[in-house]
């Protein structure tokens, strides 16, 4: 058993029900938590509206493979279209984390490369595990973040 880290994000249509069918069909039957929602700014150049952005703990068993193939699918169901790379989507869900566990498949980087650049990913990350975000990594993080609330509280 090992505790895996997601990072979800939706800026086209309801952003909460994709986020919440992401939650579902990442996590499975495994236990989990979830960070507040937060609202953020863009972050890669393309314009576009703002995210709603979360982080997902996972208590799990399954294979790294199995969690990508979880993600892809909750993606598929929200009929996400890849059309610009960074650019605006129903449902986007990135493996940070999976234990101590490290990959260099081109298919999944773990820990995600780019995590620790982004405040999107460690903001919700640290309001789950404080011990996995420094304060300095808080700080060095790029792009605009606010706090809305519990998904639930949202819908
Ligand atoms: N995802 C990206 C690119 N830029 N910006 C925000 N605020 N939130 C995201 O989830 C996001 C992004 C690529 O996956
Ligand atoms: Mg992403
Ligand atoms: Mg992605």
């Amino acid at each position: 058993m090992r505790r895996a880290y997601f990072s979800l994000g939706s800026n086209v249509g309801d952003r909460g029900e994709h986020l919440a069918a992401g939650i579902a069909l990442t996590a499975g039957s495994d236990p989990f938590r979830v960070s507040q929602v937060y609202e953020t700014g863009p972050v890669g150049g393309v314009t576009q509206h703002d995210f709603w952005n979360l982080v997902l703990e996972v208590d799990t068993d399954a294979t790294l493979r199995e969690l990508l193939t979880r993600a892809q699918a909750a993606e598929r169901s929200r009929d996400r279209v890849r059309t610009v790379r960074w650019g605006p989507r129903t449902l986007d869900v990135d493996v940070l984390l999976v234990g101590e566990e490290t990959s260099d498949d081109p298919d999944v980087l773990v820990p995600h490369p780019r995590m620790y650049e982004r405040s999107f990913v460690l903001v919700p990350l640290h309001e789950l595990a404080p011990a996995l975000v420094s304060r300095a990594q808080l700080r060095a993080g790029e792009g605009r973040v606010r706090a809305l609330g519990t998904l639930e509280s949202l819908r």
